[in-house]
């Protein structure tokens, strides 16, 4: 059933208070509510699935009514009246990892976003917020749910929607902590992991009390329990879930020590913690009316997240990695079948919409609003935002309303940003006369949209001659003019001021090699890198000038952490997506050629560096400057092993005590082919560790030539688990993302991706649905593999028993 955003309408009944008793049980739970209704019309729509009812009254009175396939419909008083039920779930058969279910013999629950219907009947959308008490009954030593704990289970005041509920039991140990808010409230923390875990807690709670330090300082936003509860869960669809009071992480984002997590996974970490933290604001104080604006609480979010690891760690280099990321998901989901407004307008499957559109391209759309209001417009609009709305579901009129009645700014036309998909192009061509320089630039994709475009303009000599200021394209073609004594050289996008594809004839070496915005100075050496793939594509030498201009920067003295990310070639994928986009059908074999190559003639430019980049390694310490450190020696590593044959990442691999540097040069000996012995050491050392047998699942597989080879391998493995979804992913998501390997030219990438794809949707099909996203890239390839790649969709679409989940996504793909 399409469910569209025109279709709104308000609830029929609010609720004023759910009262629910836990009787835990593997496969008989029994769930109790007590749900008090205001007065309302006289027909009841209540959400249920796969629940089994024992009995339900109103007003104490039995019902006649029994459920169908989806809820249940109640004739009901038309003053206030209580809705009780009783009803049975089996937690344990519940692999689809949605609503109630287990997870090494605990207990958890994940609701957003329609979850809580597989609990117990509710209206189970978002706009229906109450407070909530819960009793849970159990020989499990640990149960929480939301709130502060009270005499015989859990209070929480703040009324919330359904999809925020959440519970959790277990033989669970807690790392605990402190925090003292603004106004002086002790707020006791705890980090809730198995008997095992808990020195793998530090970090997390560290980046916990920072976000929340931050959220005070930098928001005004003041924590509002007596107690915020973390639990590491190892079955987790996604990332974390931000659920009041008691977050639920996937246990690979919470649980980390230098011996088995990477600099990126602490990175990553202290990005999620904050995530989640943030949403307590922007999420659950105030939520969303209804699915369509996800990007409410999510884009927003996604924005603060941002801001807060700049500020942790460095803006520029964080502005880089977020870009990298916007353009190889976003972008790439923009240009697709799956290409969807910011705001969608109909879904099938809401899980199905938290995608890289609604989270990335919505935090993109604030950052935007920011630029054109201005650091203080933007800090009042929030002030407003959080006393108007606090409490409340909202849209995004109300959000783009706060941001109009606090700036006196209109802001009709940049809801284009929100409501149409595409990514816009904007053309951009040069003039310079009589001492003026005009720059014209033309939007092109959608109706014209408000475009902030941050400029610099440089001398020739490479010194700034006008210092970043913002144009804002609003017309479909418009023209500024700026006075200048000579031709200068225009930096254009700075910061990437807007999601936009750019296209500019621009000197990528001068720019690479004087640009004063570092963001910029990227990308003019990620451009210039690009233009020489393809050269190299089409059969030119590897350019001298590149090599030139990459070895001065990645030799010079700037911020090692930007060093090593100039020193990252650009992917296939990414490759492939540039070569479409520019009326190139990519060749998957000729790109990773091309790649291998330029590799190469790098290692070979940068000969007689390489041991100063490498260094020597540093007793680990978590700090970001040190981890910039250790990220330009292992690039620097990776590119000596093309020369001596992995000699020294083997010496770097027997040597390391930290996951960077493990992980790291395990990477560098796979990738040139001399790896399996290591692979061997490596499984025989963390065998039982499962976060850290991911990454040996996943690096054997992207870094292999023969990545379909290798998947069949890895599936046989007594370790593989298709059931753990991080597991599944492990293996199954780095086949997809071996691009060569994926695309491999007899089909047997496309046809084994399926294979599993089919496998995992009857148990989880959440992340099948999910996953089934590698074939949306079609489209770009010659018609031998678009035909391949669709017949695998077909194939899959045929499937019988096929859940909506995957249905809707293999539909929108195939057309
Ligand atoms: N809000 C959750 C995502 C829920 C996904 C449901 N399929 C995590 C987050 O964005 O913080
Ligand atoms: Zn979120």
């Amino acid at each position: 059933m399409t469910v569209r955003l025109a279709d709104y309408t308000p609830p029929s009944h609010i609720v004023e208070h759910v009262d629910l008793t836990f009787r835990l049980h593997p496969t008989q739970t029994r769930v109790i509510s007590r749900i008090r209704f205001a007065a309302g019309g006289p027909v009841l729509r209540l959400d249920g699935e796969k629940l089994r009812l024992i009995s339900a009254r109103v007003d104490g009175v039995a019902i006649a009514e029994q459920p169908d396939e989806t809820g249940l419909t109640l004739a009901v008083p038309e003053a206030a009246f209580t809705f009780e039920a009783e009803v049975e779930i089996s937690p344990s058969e519940n692999t689809a990892l949605e609503g109630l279910y287990m997870s090494n013999g605990m207990y958890c629950t994940q609701c957003e976003a329609e979850g809580f219907r597989k609990i117990t009947f509710y209206p189970d959308r978002p706009d229906v917020m109450a407070p909530f008490r819960v009793r849970i009954e159990s020989d499990l030593p640990v149960l929480l749910s939301n709130g502060d704990p009270v005499d015989g289970g859990w209070d929480d005041p703040w009324p919330k929607p359904s999809y925020l509920f959440a519970l959790v039991a277990g033989d669970l140990v807690a790392h605990r902590g402190s925090f003292t808010t603004m106004s002086g409230r002790e707020v006791a923390l705890n980090i809730w992991v198995r008997p095992g875990d808990e020195d793998r807690c530090d970090y997390a709670m560290g980046a916990l009390i920072r976000s929340m330090k931050w959220d005070e300082q930098v928001y005004g936003r003041e924590y509002d329990l007596s107690v915020f509860n973390i639990v590491a869960v190892d079955d987790f669809n996604m990332g974390a879930m931000e659920n009041k009071g008691l977050n639920i992480f996937n246990s690979k984002y919470v649980l980390a020590r230098p011996e088995t997590a990477t600099d990126e996974d602490f990175a990553r970490i202290e990005a999620i913690i904050a995530h989640e933290y943030f949403h307590n604001w922007t999420g659950n104080r105030i939520t969303c009316r209804d699915w369509f604006q996800l990007c409410l609480k999510e884009g927003l979010t996604v924005f603060r997240d941002q801001q807060f690891s700049g500020d942790m760690r460095s803006h520029a280099v964080k502005r880089i990695e977020d870009v990298l990321m916007l353009r190889a998901r976003q972008f790439r989901e923009d240009s697709g079948p799956l290409a969807h407004p910011v705001r969608p307008e109909a879904y099938e499957e809401i899980n199905n919409f938290y995608t890289a559109t609604v989270y990335e391209k919505g935090a993109e759309v604030i950052g935007m609003l920011k630029l054109l209001v201005g650091d203080e417009g933007y800090a009042r609009a929030l002030d407003l935002y959080f006393d108007r709305h606090d409490g409340q579901a909202c849209t995004i009129e109300d959000w783009l309303r706060v941001f109009e009645d606090a700036t006196g700014r209109d802001l009709a036309q940049f809801k284009r940003w929100y409501t149409e998909a595409g990514t816009p192009r904007v053309h951009v061509e040069e003039a310079y006369e009589n001492g003026e320089y005009a720059l014209t630039l033309s939007q092109k994709g959608g109706s014209p949209k408000v475009i902030p475009i941050a400029l610099g303009l440089l001398g020739a000599n490479g010194d700034e001659v006008l210092p970043t200021t913002v144009l804002e394209l609003t017309e479909p073609v418009q023209t500024f003019r700026f006075p200048a004594a000579a031709r200068p050289v225009a930096s254009v996008l700075r910061g990437f001021s807007a999601p936009v594809e750019l296209e500019m004839q621009r000197d990528h070496a001068f720019l690479l090699a004087h640009d004063t915005d570092p963001f910029n100075r990227w990308e003019a050496g990620r451009a210039l890198a690009k233009e020489v793939m393809a050269g190299v594509i089409a059969g030119a030498p590897v350019r001298a000038d590149w090599l030139d201009g990459l070895a001065a920067l990645v030799t010079g003295d700037m911020d090692p952490a930007f060093r090593a990310l100039a020193l990252r070639l650009p992917g296939e994928d990414d490759m492939a997506q540039t070569l479409h986009a520019s009326g190139v059908v990519p060749d998957p074999d000729r790109i990773r050629a091309a790649r291998k190559a330029m590799a190469q003639a790098l290692a070979e430019r940068l000969r007689g560096d390489l041991s100063a980049l490498i260094g020597s390694p540093e007793p680990w310490s978590p700090d970001p400057a040190q981890a910039g450190r250790r990220a330009l020696r292992l690039a620097a590593l990776s590119l000596l092993s093309r020369l001596d044959g992995g000699a020294e990442a083997a010496r770097a691999y027997a040597a390391a005590d930290n996951m960077t540097e493990e992980a790291g040069a395990l990477a560098c000996l796979l990738e040139v082919g001399v790896g399996a012995d290591a692979a061997l050491a490596f499984e025989a050392k963390w065998r039982h560790d499962r976060i850290v047998m991911d990454k040996w699942f996943t690096l054997q597989i992207l870094h292999s030539d023969d990545a379909v080879g290798m998947t069949g391998r890895l599936v046989q493995h007594p370790l593989f688990d298709m059931k753990n979804p991080n597991r599944f992913r492990a293996v199954i998501s780095a086949l997809a993302a071996n691009h060569a390997g994926f695309h491999r030219a007899d089909g047997a990438g496309y046809r084994l991706l399926a294979d599993w794809l089919i496998r995992l949707d009857p148990v989880n099909p959440q992340t099948a649905a999910r996953m089934s996203s590698a074939f949306d890239s079609w489209s770009r390839y010659d018609a031998d593999r678009q035909a391949m790649m669709k017949d695998q969709l077909r194939r899959i679409l045929a499937t019988p028993g096929l859940s909506r989940d995957l249905a809707e996504m293999a539909g929108r793909m195939v057309g």
